[in-house]
């Protein structure tokens, strides 16, 4: 049976590559997680989790928890802001390319677009190297407008880009493993975000929907609901 009890200190759980420690801090729970089964492991994340990745060919984790993998050849949108439909306070577009062989098909991420409240459309390619509106960043740590968004990056590492004002972070290294992540934690978008990876609301089984809240007749059908465009197509 799942153990978690409450601590009279701080305590603030971490979920990061599916193994789930927890950090005394103040006021949360503790979790104790050596004998966790992997259900036991899954239903945790769904309560806690605020971060959703997608990783290699490509498999994607939504920030409910909910996993899947798709291999597509466009671009999508992985995770939007769908408060305000005129005046999105972000956007990220994932560009997906085929990499695989003819026998052993398969895709991956190979560029991520990170467009925020319509002013600054950051785009993070496969070797690391980071344009801001088109304007290259050069410095391993880049403060935009007095630090409304943080990027640290270094050609052939990771890209992080932080949004302090929607508790918003992105992460992406592109070479080798292609990983993008997603870390919400604002309580204000929960349940008001969409796209490839879900809606934020706790709920991983309402992850699996198209923009129009209809299900999906496919995998297919769903990933080709959230295309944002395709310029991979020949
Ligand atoms: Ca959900």
């Amino acid at each position: 049976m799942l153990r978690v009890r409450a601590l009279n200190i701080l305590c603030f759980l971490v979920v990061s590559y599916d193994v789930i420690t927890s950090i005394p801090l103040d006021g949360d729970v503790k979790i104790e997680g050596n004998d966790l089964n992997e259900h036991e492991h899954r239903a945790l994340k769904r309560v806690k989790r605020s971060t959703a990745d997608v990783e290699g060919d490509p498999h994607f984790e939504t920030l409910d928890g909910y996993e899947y993998d798709f291999e597509g050849r466009c671009s999508y949108y992985v995770l939007r802001d769908c408060r305000n439909l005129t005046q999105r306070a972000f956007d990220i577009i994932a560009n997906i390319v085929p990499r695989g062989e003819k026998d052993t098909p398969s895709s991956v991420i190979t560029s991520v677009s990170v467009e925020i409240e319509g002013k600054y459309s950051i785009i993070m390619e496969e070797d690391g190297s980071t344009t801001v509106n088109g304007n290259s960043v050069e410095k391993p740590l880049d403060l935009i407008d007095n630090g409304e968004i943080e990027i640290h990056s270094q050609l052939d590492r990771n890209v992080t880009i932080s949004v302090p004002k929607f508790n918003l972070t992105v992460s992406w290294l592109g070479l080798e493993v292609h990983h993008l992540r997603v870390d919400l934690t604002k309580p204000e978008f929960k349940g008001k975000v969409c796209g490839l990876l879900g809606n934020y609301d706790g709920n991983m089984d309402n992850d699996f929907l198209k923009p129009d809240g209809s299900k999906p007749e496919s995998m297919r059908d769903f990933a080709k609901s959230w295309r944002a465009s395709c310029p991979n197509r020949g």
